[in-house]
């Protein structure tokens, strides 16, 4: 890694405000959501009444657990307009949401709304040391996804230049980095190490020494710590975890600051909670569980108590770096895609984790999981790194030694069994967004 970089608070007024003064602007802030939730969506009003409430018992945040969960599926079926709370007249910006795994959702911004996005992306920009004068290397995908637009609104707000180069075009991208002398990266975890390798072996550019990316801002998935160290290793920067929804913002909600340890969650226009996936209940603070948000601002598509389905943990103790806003762990993973292999639950990162601890282990891989008969067979094809596979000149079955060191790894840091097979160098695929690397086969039999 470079020097570290000058982190700095944007808003301090209210990044570092004392708890009690926050909690006041949160309930009050919530009185209002509320009320314009109530009056302005059907769906609010029936979820209300079914549960025998009104906007008026909602006054403090202890109350807020009285108020129904939001689920994805909710706003599925009111695709298009049904969560719209303004009139069609005030919004100025549509998306739909990925729709990975469903129909998408409509997700809407007033003028306000835009406003209040660019503030909090320009919050995160400070936290990974953006000033004016740095070019930000926008690779996010601009378009119906909301990384492009809002990583776009929190350069200019911070009076940086952006270079809206999109996903993709991975030449073109080093190039650019390289001519243009772009500062800061923002990108998907795995497209920022699938540049840092694509400049090393095709183009023969050393990132770390020839680039002057100082930091990389990247989120829309989930990767590991030893992916971090990667990542900072082969590109030379400083790598930010930056984590935020469509339904809620896009990116935005929470980012890290330079104590890595955590990502400060912007609670002056998120509210988050923890609970169990199963019972729904709250739980104790530093647990693990699901993260629940609700949007205190939002005009256009406000969203109360909204499941992300994103496992993690709040913490609300001090942090040094002099912001008072709570943290939320990393996520760790979804609770609709935790794996359950013969009976033993899991998250992919942990596979990752495990194998990125091996030496000449790459970060692409592929897991697999079937049931041809009563029991689940999990497969995992891991690329070997570049110099071993060329070291044993493409023949993998030199490298058995590797094989059992990952199939032991695995068994004791996931507790499954996995028929692990090495592929040749650059056979799995890459991803310019979010990576996919989990074959569910099951689900389909
Ligand atoms: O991914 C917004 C975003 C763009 C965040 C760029 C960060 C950077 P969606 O397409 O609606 O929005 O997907 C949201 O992506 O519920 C998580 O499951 C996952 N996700 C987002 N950030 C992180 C992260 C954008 N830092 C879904 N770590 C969320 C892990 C993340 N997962």
């Amino acid at each position: 890694m470079k020097d570290s970089v000058k982190s700095w608070i944007f808003q301090p007024e209210i990044e570092k405000m004392s708890r009690n003064k926050r909690v006041k602007l949160q309930e009050k802030r919530l009185r209002k959501i509320v009320k314009h939730c109530y009056e302005r969506v059907p769906l609010y009003r029936k979820k209300f009444e079914k549960a025998g409430i009104t906007p008026d018992d909602i006054k403090t945040i202890e109350d807020l657990k009285k108020i129904p969960f939001t689920e994805k599926e909710d706003l599925r079926k009111a695709y298009p307009f049904g969560m719209l709370a303004v009139n069609l007249n005030e919004v100025l910006e549509l998306h739909a949401s990925s729709g990975t795994t469903g129909h998408p959702t409509t997700c809407a911004y007033t003028r306000n709304d835009l406003k209040v996005w660019s503030k909090v992306m320009a919050r995160i920009y400070a936290s990974a040391g953006t000033e004016r004068g740095d070019i930000v290397q926008n690779a996010y995908g601009y378009g119906l996804f909301t990384g492009g637009l809002g990583f776009h609104y929190g350069a200019l707000e911070i009076g940086a230049a952006v270079l809206p180069i999109a996903t993709g075009g991975t030449e073109r991208q080093i190039r650019l980095a390289k001519e243009f002398g772009t500062t800061i990266l923002a990108c998907t975890p795995s497209y920022a190490a699938h540049l840092g390798r694509y400049a090393k072996e095709k183009l023969g550019i050393d990132p770390a020494k020839e680039l002057k990316w100082k930091s990389g801002l990247f989120g829309a998935e989930a990767w590991s710590e030893k992916l971090r160290e990667r990542i900072e290793e082969l590109l030379g920067l400083e790598a930010f975890d930056i984590y935020g929804l469509s339904e809620v913002i896009g990116p935005g909600v929470s980012v890290e600051c330079p104590e890595h340890n955590g990502l400060h969650i912007q609670e002056d226009h998120f509210l988050a909670e923890v609970i169990d996936p199963k019972t729904g209940e709250a739980v104790e603070e530093g647990e693990t569980g699901e993260l629940v948000l609700t949007t205190l601002t939002r005009e256009a598509t406000p969203v109360l108590r909204f499941r992300t389905g994103d496992i993690t943990f709040l913490k609300t103790e001090e942090c040094s770096c002099g912001r008072t806003l709570s943290r939320m762990g990393r996520i760790l993973g979804r609770a609709d895609d935790m794996l359950k292999v013969r009976g033993v639950k899991f998250w992919p990162k942990t596979v990752e984790h495990a194998l990125l601890n091996i030496e000449g282990v790459s970060e692409n891989y592929e897991i697999t999981i079937e049931r041809p008969q009563e029991l689940d067979i999990m497969t995992l094809r891991v690329e070997p790194e570049k110099e071993l596979f060329e070291s044993v000149k493409g023949d993998l079955t030199k490298l058995q030694g590797l094989v059992k060191e990952i199939t032991e790894q695995i068994k004791s840091v996931v507790g499954v069994k996995a028929h692990v097979e090495l592929v040749p160098y650059g056979s799995l695929p890459r991803f310019m967004g979010k990576a996919k690397r989990v074959k569910d086969l099951r689900k389909t039999l």
